[in-house]
């Protein structure tokens, strides 16, 4: 039943069609190919009497229904993917000697998985978390894959302590509560018990845990990595994904809304996008840092919370990752694909970052559990397009036949084959560091500052950016039973900056926490004999740190309104007119509007035309779209202001900062919203009596508008 589709692709894509089957115009049979001619039916002896063991049949179909769980992954269950090609600009060839990197006519396959980390996979996209954002390269001498996430630092320093921040991050154990939040005791024990996760808490507080897409994100590869070149010359590489659509993120009331209105928001976005042809693009970056400057920093390159502020090492854009086609099947490509740190290709290399040692040994051991075997490389997704020869045989599920008489090395049957490659056939060699050191449980002293880095994200932050953060660890903590956990994060807070601890302070309703004269002293009190004795001695922070301000979403250059969606209010009576003006101005833009319509199906406009709904008001949510906007038409206009639904439909886009704009008769509407009083002159609301389309977009484009954020939030 195999049968090649006639779609062009590049050379993994025509690899998996080996795989593909499509059923249209075929007859059902079992998995032996035996044609079926009753699937409704179980075999029994007379209509009424008992089924028969021999049905083959059933039996098959039902073993095979009862096997199709798989376990999920243990972190990252939740997740979508798509294919892509990676093209570098100019050889990097003083840099890497690696293939896909030398050659700027090499287009190299890519698949590429985002995900959540906490929840299970059934759940919502707008958790409050970090996003993964894994790169498989099949590159022409083999698969490098970057398992990064979208922030650049990590929890903790020593894959030792790996198991316990996840227990600690899911569910509880007692009752499975709550899902995909790590707003709960024991997260909140475990971060404020080790300081060297500060850092990252910064980051998940702030806007980056809650993505507007996943085509919005950075991605960040989080270790140092070693680039080598022809000669053999190393240096280390920190890499960043650059979204061309910049980085965005939502509003932590519309994240709430969002899982409840779209648990797949991220997920449809993808596809959609891709679907639409709106291909999501992100150039790689690279920070390279001469050997002889690995200790020309304030921190240790090693160490997994740091970041090299890119004021310091600038991100040099070096190729572009373009995801251009959905995957065909959600089971065999985005849940059975396997990647591995340990993925890697001559001209890179590791670091003995020990978070990266680590993962080197976690990721293969995880896929044997959740893909059943060590054949897991044979699965079409993670099939290399290079090709595989060597002695490895047997085991669960293998598919492929070697023909050879022998499986060992040295041997003279088969020649002496496969053989080993060597440096001079690009043989992988690691590199060759010396190392001379006593073995020792130990994290480097050099890894002890817990807080410079947690200080300098928060000050590079913009005042809504801050309050966010401020408002994230208050429900985060206050969601908290233990008192003794929210008054140790409130310690913890006072060492990065004294006023995010006290505002945070006076939202818990607790006295604020002073910083200490040293660090170490409350640590020691407030820390049980059970944490790391080395953490506790530990701790400075350097108050004075300069800011990154290229860490801020705020200042970020404007990145245009393309594939933004627009809500267009309307009910019979509208103005098709000031519909397809809008409609037009955001095409040009690369953006969308979409009617929502008093009721499904078709509506009839000002002019007598018809008019396709996109969204019935009662299956959609204003968070679910980037502004509003009211069109004329004046029997509309009445049926909009006189209906609750819509009225908090604008009362909602514009409590969450977005632009929200009337036109003629629309204005009606906001008259009759929570911001009537501000509808003249107030920024971010548009209105005007003729064509608004030009105003309109260049509102969106200025982002979302916090100041609203100052007052009290309207009723919405
Ligand atoms: Fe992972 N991680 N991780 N991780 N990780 C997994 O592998 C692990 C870490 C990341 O879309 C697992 O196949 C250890 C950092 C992503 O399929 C597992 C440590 C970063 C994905 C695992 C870390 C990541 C994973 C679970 C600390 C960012 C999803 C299922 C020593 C640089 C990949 C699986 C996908 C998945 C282990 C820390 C990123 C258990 C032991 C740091 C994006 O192997």
């Amino acid at each position: 039943m195999k049968k090649k589709t006639n779609r062009k692709g590049n050379e993994k894509i025509a690899q998996m069609e080996e795989f593909v089957v499509e059923d249209a115009d075929e007859l059902l049979t079992t998995n032996q190919g035996t044609r079926i001619s009753d699937d409704h039916n179980t075999l029994k002896a007379g209509s009424r009497g008992p089924s028969l063991l021999e049905d083959f049949h059933f039996r098959e179909k039902m073993t095979h229904f009862d096997h199709e769980r798989i376990p999920e992954r243990v972190v990252h269950a939740r997740g979508a993917a798509a294919h892509g090609v990676f093209k570098v600009y100019e050889p990097l060839s003083k840099w890497t000697s690696a293939a896909f990197l030398n050659d700027a006519d090499i287009e190299t396959p890519v698949f590429v998985r985002f995900s959540t980390v906490a929840g299970s996979r059934g759940s919502s996209d707008l958790a409050r978390d970090v996003r993964g954002f894994a790169v498989k390269f099949y590159t022409t001498e083999g698969n490098f894959d970057i398992v990064g996430n979208n922030m650049p630092v990590f929890f903790i320093q020593d894959a030792m302590k790996f198991p316990d921040f996840v227990h600690s991050v899911k569910p509880e154990p007692h009752n499975e509560i709550p899902q995909a939040a790590s707003a709960h005791d024991n997260f909140w024990d475990f971060v404020s018990l080790s300081p060297e996760s500060t850092h990252m808490l910064m980051w998940v507080m702030s806007d980056r845990g809650i993505p507007r897409s996943y085509r919005m994100m950075e991605g960040f590869g989080v270790h140092t990595f070693r680039f080598v070149n022809e000669k053999g010359e190393a240096r280390f590489v920190k890499f960043h994904w650059k979204p061309l659509l910049g980085v965005h993120s939502v509003v932590w009331d519309e994240a709430l809304r969002i899982s409840g209105a779209d648990p797949d928001f991220h997920r449809r976005d993808l596809w959609e996008a891709i679907e639409n042809g709106d291909f999501p693009e992100w150039e790689l970056g690279v920070q390279i840092i001469e050997e002889k400057d690995e200790f020309s920093f304030d921190f240790d390159i090693l160490d997994p919370t740091k970041l090299i502020p890119e004021e310091i090492v600038p991100v040099q854009r070096v190729g572009k990752l373009t995801l251009n086609r959905n995957p065909d099947n959600f089971f065999a490509e985005t849940e059975q694909v396997a990647y591995h740190v340990g993925n890697i290709v001559p001209g890179i290399d590791f670091t003995n970052d020990p978070l990266m040692q680590g993962r080197l040994f976690s990721y293969t051991d995880t896929q044997l559990l959740r893909l059943g075997g060590p054949n897991f490389h044979e699965i079409p997704i993670n099939r290399p397009v290079a090709p595989v020869h060597n002695n490895q045989r047997d085991g669960l599920m293998r598919q492929t036949i070697n023909r050879s008489r022998t499986a060992h090395i040295p041997n003279s049957v088969s020649g002496g084959c496969p053989f080993q490659a060597g440096k001079d056939m690009r043989g992988f060699i690691s590199y060759a560091e010396k190392i001379d050191a006593q073995k020792i449980r130990e994290r480097s002293k050099s890894f002890l500052d817990h807080y410079t880095q947690a200080r300098m994200f928060y000050i590079s932050m913009t005042e809504p950016e801050q309050d966010h953060i401020v408002n994230a660890f208050s429900f985060e903590l206050s969601k908290c039973v233990e008192t003794q956990i929210r008054e140790r994060m409130l310690l913890q807070l006072a060492q990065v900056d004294a006023d995010l601890s006290k505002r945070v302070a006076a939202n818990l309703g607790m006295p604020a926490k002073a910083k200490t004269a040293k660090v170490e002293a409350h640590l020691n009190m407030q820390i049980p004999a059970t944490a790391n004795p080395k953490d506790v001695q530990s701790v400075k922070c350097n108050m004075d740190v300069a800011p990154s301000p290229v860490l801020s979403m705020v200042k970020a250059p404007p990145s245009g309104i393309a594939t933004r969606k627009v809500a267009a209010l309307a009910a019979d009576g509208v103005s098709g007119a000031d519909i397809q003006k809008l409609k037009q101005a955001l095409a040009k833009e690369g953006a969308q509007l979409k009617v929502v319509g008093s009721h499904a199906g078709m509506l009839k406009t000002a002019e007598g035309e018809e008019l396709p709904v996109d969204f019935a008001i009662f299956s959609c949510m204003s968070v679910l779209f980037d502004a509003v906007y009211v069109p004329g038409g004046a029997e509309s206009a009445k049926t909009l202001s006189a209906d609750g639904r819509f009225i908090h439909f604008v009362n909602e886009a514009f409590k969450h900062c977005k632009t929200v704009g009337a036109s003629k008769e629309g204005i009606q509407v906001f008259e009759r919203s929570c911001f009537a009083e501000k509808i003249e002159g107030a920024q971010g609301v548009v209105i005007g009596k003729s064509d608004i389309s030009e105003t309109f977009i260049d509102s969106m484009k200025l982002g979302r508008y916090f100041d609203r954020e100052k007052e009290p939030p309207p009723p919405a």
